[in-house]
């Protein structure tokens, strides 16, 4: 990419958007001057963030005009990639959509995308699936088949609707699976600022974070045993009679269900499956009962990718209940959503996505259509044809090849396809299976609602994000899909020239406008609530019995554990008990630098970790004869990689932590796409069974 292709579209001064280099959607203050980025802040004036900025942000330029970036069309050819114009891209793509309905019917498209397009807001997402319900398909897939959309469907079946934790407010907070200063640094620094009032602090972690290092309580869980953990902590509250007996009597169902399970969950029990001492899950439970206002900050993936991923959640949700801990400030509250046209057009698309027969919940819950199939039946769904051929996909925003468990096998399946078309900035192992290449605009380069503060953390706000620039023939992802609506002859459905006017009419009940928006100056603005004691004031919870549900019929109607009960991951039997594959494997948590397989080649934050590390304890190191620094094979029963050894005491003997995102050593090549959570499909990538040897040395 030359720089002469860039051109700036604002005026010198500072613009508010909205930050993508990461999930949370910052504030930000783009400083331009003479055409180009001067330097980028934090926008202190923005509720959710309040002025932070982290390294990936101040980054966000050297993506945007990095020389490998590709700024235009590409057709893959005999002789290689071709540069073709966006005519002839929206041909290509026209023609080969067209011939696989015709062929093989709507369903025969898949739809992968990934974080960066839900990350445009609700509104982006809704309006590429306006388009798959045009087109006929249901078989839209998104990185939530292994991630965030698990806990959202838990708290559902349990609240009524998914509630998050008001870490502001709350005097006491447990951190569980959340590693927050590497993944959410804007979590962070609310927690930080809470601990700084005098809040209490419990994380629940296998690794000594830096939370957990100033915490007043750190459980070194071992993985895959939350669920024992949270019912041990349950069975304590109950004994000593520490629950919201109000509460509870009140608003809850299935109690009594739940004290029988909770009384098998002895201290002794439970330490015993955990690893966890009595005394301090005695003692976390007595903390989180006795404060005044209590919250769980859960991470958005460490307790979902486990056999028990959909219990976990259960379990959360349940304590916040049993505590009386809902609807509360300091505890989990719920904000109002801003009003939106719909967008989708469901009756349009034909049949169910894949998975929605062996995992309805994941599909739908008490009629809340969530619109997507389980990412981890395509592979296998297009490799036998079964129950229907998928012969043709658009990823946009991913790189499941990396980032997928399975996503070797997802490579291979891509290879046997009529088409791919990828949509991403760089050249990726995924984009190299296509046919064609589509650039796509950063974040600085496009015009987005983001309208998902309230789900994050209890912030009712709307941010707009800026287009400032345009690089190259970058299209931003929603701009492409309503394009992309009117070349196959939707243009009734897709009446906008832009994105703005898409977004303007998803935002006429609101009564707002992206130009208004624009002109707020602090780049966004309020709107709704936090509602507090919504229960009260609506007389119950939005479930079928109008209570919390801590037994849930709706789960055991389906052959589910209507009480959360403990389930070994099938890999591992009694911790450490298997003689072939000893040690418990979990893989991706978050370093502060990398977003998943992004940014390994952009300096400024590679020079920072350079190299993947797998972490484990010097124990455990010295019974493999594995040495600090050195090269570790790891292997699983799917596969093995070759990692440096990052020797520490800060992870729990006996596990070993493999980051996810490298492309050389893929955590994914030790990973499958085997459904480990019969709820919900997710596979299991934080419990699994591994063994390590130094590299070099012979087999075992
Ligand atoms: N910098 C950066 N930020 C990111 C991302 C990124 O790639 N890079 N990814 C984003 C995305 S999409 C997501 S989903 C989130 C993920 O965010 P989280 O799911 O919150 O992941 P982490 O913050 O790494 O915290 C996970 C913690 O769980 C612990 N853990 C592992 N297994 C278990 C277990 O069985 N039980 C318990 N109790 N703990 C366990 C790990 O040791 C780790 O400290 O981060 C988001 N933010
Ligand atoms: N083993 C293991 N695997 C995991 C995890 C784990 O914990 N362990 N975590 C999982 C989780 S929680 C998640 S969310 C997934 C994430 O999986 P992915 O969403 O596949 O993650 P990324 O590697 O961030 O891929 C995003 C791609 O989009 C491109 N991109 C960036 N911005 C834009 C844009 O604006 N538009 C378009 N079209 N492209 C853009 C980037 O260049 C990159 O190639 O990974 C999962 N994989
Ligand atoms: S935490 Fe960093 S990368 Fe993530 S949105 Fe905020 S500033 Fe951007
Ligand atoms: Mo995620």
């Amino acid at each position: 990419m030359h720089h002469a292709d860039v051109t700036c579209l604002v005026p010198d001064g500072v613009i508010h958007t909205v930050c993508m280099q990461c999930p949370w959607g910052c504030g930000l203050e783009v400083h331009v001057a003479g055409g180009a980025i001067e330097r980028i802040s934090g926008n202190k004036r923005h509720p959710f963030s309040t002025g932070l900025i982290c390294p990936k942000a101040l980054a966000a330029p050297d993506v945007m005009l990095h020389p490998r970036r590709i700024t235009r069309p590409m057709r893959r050819t005999e002789q290689g990639w071709q540069t073709v114009s966006w005519d002839d891209a929206y041909d290509i793509l026209t023609e080969n959509l067209t011939a696989v309905k015709e062929r093989h019917g709507p369903k025969a498209l898949a739809v992968a995308i990934g974080m960066p397009v839900l990350l445009g807001g609700n509104s982006t997402v809704s309006f590429l699936r306006r388009f798959c319900d045009i087109y006929g398909t249901p078989n839209c897939f998104s990185v939530e088949s292994i991630c965030f959309r698990c806990q959202i469907i838990a708290r559902i079946l349990t609240l009524g609707t998914y509630e998050v934790p008001d870490v502001t407010n709350s005097d006491c907070m447990l951190v569980w699976g959340n590693n927050p200063d590497a993944s959410a640094p804007p979590t962070a620094k609310r927690i930080r600022e809470a601990l700084n009032k005098g809040a209490k602090l419990i994380v629940i972690d296998p690794r000594v974070t830096d939370l957990a290092a100033r915490a007043d309580l750190h459980l070194a869980v071992r993985p895959g045993t939350d669920t024992a953990l949270a019912l041990g902590m349950m069975q304590v509250l109950m004994a000593e009679g520490l629950y919201d007996r109000d509460f509870v009597d009140r608003w809850t169902v299935g109690f009594e269900q739940l004290a029988r399970v909770a009384a098998e969950y002895t201290l002794d029990t439970v330490a015993g499956l955990t690893g966890v001492p009595g005394p301090a899950i005695a003692a976390a439970a007595r903390l989180f009962a006795g404060s005044p206002s209590a919250c769980i900050v859960q991470g958005t993936n460490a307790l979902d990718q486990h056999t028990i991923g959909l219990q976990n959640s259960r379990c959360v949700a349940i304590l916040q209940a049993l505590t009386g801990n809902i609807d509360r400030a300091g505890g989990f509250v719920s904000t109002s959503k801003v009003k939106l046209n719909p967008i989708r057009l469901p009756e349009m698309m034909e049949g169910e996505p894949l998975g929605a027969d062996h995992y309805p919940l994941f599909n739908e819950v008490w009629g809340r259509n969530f619109g997507e199939g389980q990412s981890m039946l395509l592979a296998e769904t297009i490799l036998d044809e079964k129950p229907y051929p998928i012969k043709a996909m658009i990823v946009a925003a991913s790189n499941p090849v990396i980032t997928w468990p399975g996503g070797r096998k997802l490579e291979k399946a891509m290879e046997t396809l009529d088409f791919v078309a990828v949509m991403d900035l760089f050249m990726t192992p995924t984009a190299d299976k296509a046919h064609l290449f589509l650039p796509a605009a950063t974040f600085l380069e496009r015009v987005e609602l983001c309208d998902y503060y309230g789900t994050l953390q209890a912030v009712p706000y709307l941010s707009v994000r800026r287009k400032l620039f345009q690089v190259g023939q970058a299209v931003s992802d929603l701009d492409f899909w309503i394009e992309l609506g009117k070349r196959m002859g939707y243009q009734e459905h897709f009446p906008w020239a832009d994105a703005t006017e898409a977004l303007d009419y998803a935002l006429e009940p609101s009564h707002i406008t992206i130009a208004a928006m624009e002109a707020e100056p602090e780049g966004g603005r309020d709107f709704g609530e936090v509602r507090l004691g919504l229960y009260q004031k609506k007389g119950g919870f939005a479930t079928p019995s109008g209570k919390v549900e801590l037994f849930s019929q709706t789960l055991a109607d389906l052959g589910h554990d209507g009480v959360p009960r403990h389930r070994e991951s099938p890999e591992l039997s009694g911790g450490s008990s298997d003689h072939e594959f000893p040690l418990i494997l979990t893989t991706g948590a978050r370093a502060l630098h990398y977003l998943h397989s992004q940014y390994r080649d952009i300096d400024r934050l590679a020079r920072r970790a350079p190299q993947a590390e797998a972490e484990i304890h010097p124990e455990t190191a010295r019974r493999f004869g594995i040495e600090e620094g050195a090269a570790m094979e790891i292997q699983s029963r799917q596969g093995s990689i070759t990692m440096r050894a990052r020797l520490t005491d800060s992870i729990l003997p006996g596990v070993v932590a493999v980051p996810h995102g490298w492309g050389e050593a893929s955590a994914n090549d030790l990973t499958d796409d085997y459904r480990g959570d019969p709820i919900t499909g997710y596979p299991i990538l934080k419990s699994k069974a591994c063994r390590v040897r130094p590299t070099g040395a012979a087999s075992s």
